[in-house]
C-alpha cells in the first residue's frame, strides 16, 4: 500500500487498484488552492496510472470537507479553480466515489455531487450553507442537486442553508448508501465493483418533473424565508434554471452569479458576521486554562427566564436542579419547564423520547440545600439587588466550594453581587436573552474578580448550550443594552427634531431589522423602561437633552400594544399611525421652540448607526467590549440588527 503525496494537503494510498485520495486541511479540510492542486495531480496520476482503476475520496479527520476556504474570498482568484476539479472528477474515466466521513459543506458537498457514487458515514452532515455568507454554491450544485433531490427539494436545502444528516440525505437522493464505520473500505469496495461499468454521471441526468404548483409552492415558500436578502433569491433563480437549461448553461451562470455575490456588501457583511462568531468567546490570555468540570447546574428562579435557562441546559445534556421558595411556586416552574418541551414537541423539533430523558434529568424543588449537589448555580430571580445579594450569601453556605455562581441580571452591578459573597472569584454573569431556550446569544460577563476558569466554564457551558457566548467586562446593562440605550436615545432626539414614529420605523424595516424600534416598544410594552426612567430621574444629568414623550405617552396609559395604543393605535390589532401621538410630538417640539426639519430614510439610518457605532467604540475604549465583531454579534443576535448589514460597527466602517 505505497503512500502517495500529491501536495502538502492532499495524500493518497492505492488499495486493491483503488486510489484512496485523502484531504488533509486542518482545521475543516477547506478546498484551499493547495487542495485543488493536489485533487488535480491525483487526478493526474489516476489518470496514466494502470494499476489504478478507481478512486475513493474522503477527509482526514472528523470532517470531510467544510467548504471553499472562505479566507481565500476576496483575494485574486488561483487556478485550478474548484470548479475545474469538479468538472474534471465528473467527467473522469475511472470511477471516483465519495467517501463522507463528516460534514460535507459547500464546496465539499459540491465534490461529493461530481462524484459516482457516495456513501456516508451515519454521523455525517451534508448541507449548501452559501446562502448564510451572502452567496450561492458556485461550484455546480445549483445545477447538480436538483438532478438528484428534483427541483422543490433542492430550492428548499440551498436557499435555507439547512444541514442534513446522513439518513436524510440517503432517502432525499443526495447519497447512495449509509453506512456505521469504515466509509473508506465500503467506498473503496463499491469503486472496485464499478471498474468497467457505465458511470452515474451527476450532471448528465434529467432533472426529474415536479408538478407546477408544488414547484411555485416551494419557490414561494424559499422567497418569503429570504427576508430581503438577494442571495436565496438567486439561488432559487438558478435551482429552476438546472430544469430548463443545458449542464453547461446553468453552471456558467451559476458561476456568474456566485462571482458577482462574492464581491458584494452583503457577502463581505456575511463574512465578517461568520469570523466573528468564531473568534466571540475566545479570551486572549486564556487559551491554555481549563474549564471545571460542570454536569449539574442548579437555576434559582423558575419563571419566564428561569424555566428557559433550565430548558436550554437540558438540551446541552446537563442535570439540572430547579429551585423555587415554596412547594407550590416549584410545581408550577416544572410545569412550566415542561410545557416548553411540550411545545418543542408539538412543533417538531423534539421527539417524545428526547422530552422523557429531558424530564428525567430535572428535580425542580422547594429545598435549596439540594443545591450541594450544583457544579453551578444559575440565579434567575427578581432583578433587585438585595433579592440577589441576599441569595448569593445564603448560597454560598449551600454549594461546595468549587462550584461557580452565575447572575443572570440584566441591569444591575455583577460586582457587588460578587461582593456580597466570600468568595467573588467565583461569581460570573451569564445574561441570557428571553425566551432563554431559544435566543442564541449570551452575554458573559466578566467579573472584577471572576477567576480566570470560572470564566472559562462559564463559555463552555454556555458553548455546550448551543449558544453564542460574548464576553463582555461590567457597564450598566453590558454591551447590548448600552448600544441598545444609545440607540433609542438617537431616535427620540430625531423624533423631536422632526421624524415621525413610523418613519423611522420604516427607515429601520427598509434596512432589513424586522420590526422598526416603536414597533417593538410597543409590543414589549412600555412601563418597565418607564419604571427605570422614574428610577434615575434624581441622577440624571440636568443638562443632558432629555425627551420626554414617552414618558407622556405613559401617563396617558398607553402602555402598547397590549393597552391598545402606545406609539401607534391598534383597531382590529393593526398597527395605525395615531394622529394624537403626531399632535403630542408636535406639541413637545413646539414646546422647546424646535423648527422641525424631515429626514430621509437614508439620514435616519445613517443617525442610528452613527449613535450605535460611537456608543461601541466607547465600549471598546473602556475595555467592556474585546473586539468591534463581539459588539456587532450581541446586536445582531439580541437585537434584530439585520445580519447581512455585519452589525452596527461593520456597518459604521463601511459607510
Ligand atoms: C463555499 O463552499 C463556496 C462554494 O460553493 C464555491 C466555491 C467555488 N473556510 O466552526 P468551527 C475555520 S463557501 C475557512 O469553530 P466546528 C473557522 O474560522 C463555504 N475557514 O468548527 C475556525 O477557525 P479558527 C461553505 C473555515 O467544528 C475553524 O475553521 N461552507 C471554514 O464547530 C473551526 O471552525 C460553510 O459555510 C471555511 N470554509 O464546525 C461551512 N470553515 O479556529 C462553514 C471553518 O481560526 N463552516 N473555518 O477560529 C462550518 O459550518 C463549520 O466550521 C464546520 C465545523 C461545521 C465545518
Amino acid at each position: 500500500m505505497p503512500d502517495l503525496r500529491f501536495s502538502d494537503t492532499i495524500s493518497g494510498s492505492v488499495r486493491n487498484g483503488v486510489l484512496v485520495v485523502t484531504i488533509d486541511n486542518p482545521p475543516v479540510n477547506a478546498t484551499s488552492a493547495d487542495v485543488r492542486a493536489g485533487l488535480m495531480a491525483a487526478l493526474d496520476r489516476a489518470e496514466v496510472d494502470a494499476t489504478v482503476q478507481a478512486i475513493a475520496l474522503t477527509g482526514a479527520g472528523n470532517t470531510f470537507v467544510g467548504g471553499a476556504d472562505i479566507k481565500e474570498f476576496g483575494k485574486p482568484p488561483v487556478e485550478p479553480t474548484l470548479p475545474q476539479v469538479i468538472e474534471r472528477i465528473e467527467a473522469f474515466r475511472k470511477a471516483a466515489v465519495a467517501a463522507i466521513n463528516g460534514a460535507a459543506l459547500g464546496g465539499g458537498c459540491e465534490l461529493t455531487l461530481a462524484c459516482h457514487h457516495r456513501i456516508a458515514l451515519s454521523s455525517a452532515k451534508i448541507g449548501l450553507p452559501e446562502v448564510k455568507l451572502g452567496i450561492v454554491p458556485g461550484a455546480g450544485a445549483t445545477q447538480r442537486l436538483p438532478r438528484l433531490t428534483g427541483t422543490p427539494a433542492a430550492i428548499e436545502l440551498i436557499s435555507s442553508a439547512r444541514l442534513v444528516g446522513a439518513g436524510e440525505a440517503r432517502s432525499l437522493g443526495i447519497v447512495d448508501a449509509v453506512v456505521d464505520a469504515d466509509v473508506v473500505g465500503a467506498a473503496a469496495e463499491v469503486a472496485k465493483g464499478l471498474v468497467g461499468k457505465p458511470l452515474r454521471r451527476t450532471g448528465a441526468l434529467t432533472v426529474p418533473d415536479a408538478p407546477a404548483d408544488t414547484l411555485e409552492k416551494a419557490a414561494a415558500d424559499a422567497a418569503r424565508k429570504a427576508k430581503g436578502q438577494r442571495a436565496p433569491l438567486e439561488a432559487i433563480r438558478l435551482v429552476r434554471l438546472a430544469a430548463t437549461a443545458p449542464l453547461a448553461e446553468g453552471l456558467a451562470e451559476e458561476r456568474r452569479t456566485f462571482l458577482e455575490l462574492r464581491d458584494s456588501d452583503e457577502a463581505a457583511a456575511l463574512r465578517h458576521v461568520f469570523f466573528a462568531e468564531r473568534a466571540a468567546g475566545k479570551v486572549d490570555g486564556l487559551e491554555t486554562v481549563k474549564a471545571r468540570k460542570v454536569d449539574v447546574i442548579g437555576i434559582v428562579g423558575t419563571g419566564l427566564m428561569g424555566s428557559g435557562i433550565a430548558v436550554a441546559a437540558l438540551n446541552g445534556g446537563y442535570r439540572v436542579i430547579g429551585v423555587e421558595q415554596t412547594q407550590d411556586a416549584a410545581d408550577k416552574g416544572r410545569e412550566r419547564i415542561s410545557g416548553l418541551l411540550d411545545k418543542a414537541v408539538q412543533t417538531g423539533r423534539l421527539d417524545a423520547a428526547g422530552r422523557d430523558g429531558r424530564l428525567q434529568r430535572l428535580t425542580v424543588t422547594s429545598d435549596a440545600s439540594e443545591l450541594a449537589a450544583a457544579d453551578l448555580v444559575i440565579e434567575a430571580v427578581f432583578d433587585d439587588l438585595v433579592v440577589k445579594t441576599e441569595l448569593f450569601q445564603r448560597l454560598d453556605n449551600i454549594v461546595r466550594p468549587d462550584a461557580i455562581l452565575a447572575t443572570n441580571t440584566s441591569y444591575l452591578d455583577p460586582n457587588a453581587i460578587a461582593a456580597a459573597t466570600a468568595h467573588p472569584e467565583r461569581v460570573v454573569g451569564l445574561h441570557f436573552f428571553s425566551p432563554a431556550h431559544i435566543m442564541r446569544l449570551v452575554e458573559v460577563v466578566n467579573c472584577a474578580k471572576s477567576a480566570p476558569d470560572v470564566l472559562v466554564t462559564a463559555l463552555a457551558v454556555a458553548k455546550k448550550l448551543g449558544k453564542l457566548p460574548v464576553v463582555c467586562g461590567v457597564t450598566e446593562g453590558f454591551i447590548g443594552n448600552r448600544i441598545f440605550s444609545a440607540y433609542r436615545r438617537e431616535a427620540e432626539f430625531m423624533l423631536e427634531d422632526g421624524a415621525l414614529p413610523h418613519e423611522i420605523d420604516a427607515a429601520l424595516e427598509a434596512y432589513g431589522f424586522p420590526m422598526g424600534l416603536f414597533a417593538v416598544y410597543d409590543m414589549a410594552g412600555l412601563e418597565i423602561a418607564w419604571a427605570k426612567r422614574k428610577r434615575q430621574a434624581a441622577t440624571r444629568d440636568p443638562a443632558a437633552r432629555y425627551v420626554d414623550i414617552a414618558d407622556r405617552l405613559c401617563e396617558a396609559g398607553r402602555f402598547g400594544q397590549k393597552a391598545g395604543k402606545g406609539w401607534y393605535v391598534y383597531p382590529n390589532g393593526k398597527r395605525s399611525v395615531d394622529p394624537d401621538v403626531t399632535a403630542l410630538i408636535e406639541q413637545v417640539r413646539a414646546e422647546k421652540d424646535i423648527e422641525p426639519r424631515h429626514f430621509n430614510a437614508d439620514e435616519i439610518t445613517a443617525r442610528l448607526l452613527k449613535a450605535m457605532s460611537d456608543e461601541g467604540e466607547a465600549l471598546l475604549a473602556e475595555g467592556v467590549a474585546a473586539r468591534p465583531g463581539d459588539i456587532d454579534l450581541v446586536m445582531i443576535n439580541g437585537y434584530g440588527f439585520p445580519s447581512h448589514r455585519g452589525g452596527p460597527m461593520f456597518a459604521a466602517g463601511r459607510r
